[in-house]
């Protein structure tokens, strides 16, 4: 391939990632909207470079005609988790969803690398529009723990620093830290219930809160200030007794209240 070709060639891939990026922030986004925890922590997305490119076909033979076709991740996504748990909920996500066809996938949390990797990758066939029209790219999707993460992070670094060569007592120390990550994952699994109820019930008291100091901002434009008072005084009170059902049923006499309002300021 010319390399002036490689520009234009990797575009609809720069696409990709940055739709792919956009809504996976959006699942994030949308749970947050309805109170309830997202098994998604963190997304981010590259396109590989063409020097990894080049690497990766000559390290597989792969001919350079044939390298969209078989190098499947110029396009990658990775989607950091809180739990193991939540990996498989991602994965799940992906599969039930339209816009992304399922290749095929490798699940290397059940079966750890050699190396002590671990992560859940799906390759997935994604449509682009482009000034040219329509196009079927592949794209990687590593889901990983924030543990995971971590390993895998200081692990590629140091076969980029050693050239896949490391030494073996760095090899000693990788492993025995991806024995730890492992059990960190399992040790927080345990509290994997608790943290997601801790997480939704702040997430819920949030929501109520933005939506009575809403309302309450509104009635300082067209109710009496004493009454208004009166109801921001009663808020503070209710808010520090830190009670979730109370702050509810206020929120739903609130919003009656400024319904009323709203309803005199028409007639
Ligand atoms: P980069 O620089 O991250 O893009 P393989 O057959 O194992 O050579 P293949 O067929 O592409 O590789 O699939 P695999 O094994 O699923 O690896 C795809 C990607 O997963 C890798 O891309 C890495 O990002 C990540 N990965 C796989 N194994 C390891 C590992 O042992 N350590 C770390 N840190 N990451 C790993 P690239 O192109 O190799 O690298």
């Amino acid at each position: 391939m010319e390399i002036q070709l490689w520009k234009q060639t990797l575009r609809p891939y720069e696409l990709a990632v940055d739709e792919l990026t956009l809504k996976f922030n959006h699942i994030i986004k949308e749970y947050a909207q309805e109170g309830v925890y997202s098994p998604i922590e963190q997304v981010s997305g590259r396109v590989k470079s063409v020097t990894s490119i080049l690497e990766k076909a000559q390290k597989k033979s792969i001919p350079i005609d044939e390298i969209e076709e078989q190098i499947e991740d110029i396009a990658g996504i990775r989607i950091i988790c809180k739990f193991v748990e939540d990996i498989y909920a991602v994965a799940e996500i992906i599969k039930q969803r339209s816009d992304m066809e399922i290749k095929s996938y490798k699940d290397y949390i059940a079966n750890m690398k050699p190396s002590g990797y671990r992560s859940y990758h799906i390759i997935i066939y994604y449509d682009v529009e482009t000034v040219h029209g329509k196009k079927r790219i592949q794209a990687e999707v590593q889901i990983r723990t924030l543990a995971m993460n971590f390993w895998a992070t200081i692990e590629h670094s140091l076969q980029y620093k050693y050239r896949h060569n490391i030494p073996k007592h760095i090899k000693e120390k990788l492993n025995s830290s991806a024995e730890a990550v492992l059990l960190l994952d399992k040790e927080m699994s345990s509290v994997h219930r608790e943290i997601m109820d801790a997480q939704n019930s702040f997430v819920i008291k949030d929501n109520i809160v933005s939506c009575i100091l809403s309302n309450i901002q509104n009635l300082y434009k067209i109710a009496n200030k004493k009454e208004v008072m009166k109801i921001q005084n009663e808020f503070y009170r209710i808010y520090q007794e830190d009670d979730l059902e109370q702050l509810e049923s206020f929120n739903k006499q609130l919003d009656v209240i400024a319904e009323g309002y709203r309803a005199q300021g028409i007639s």
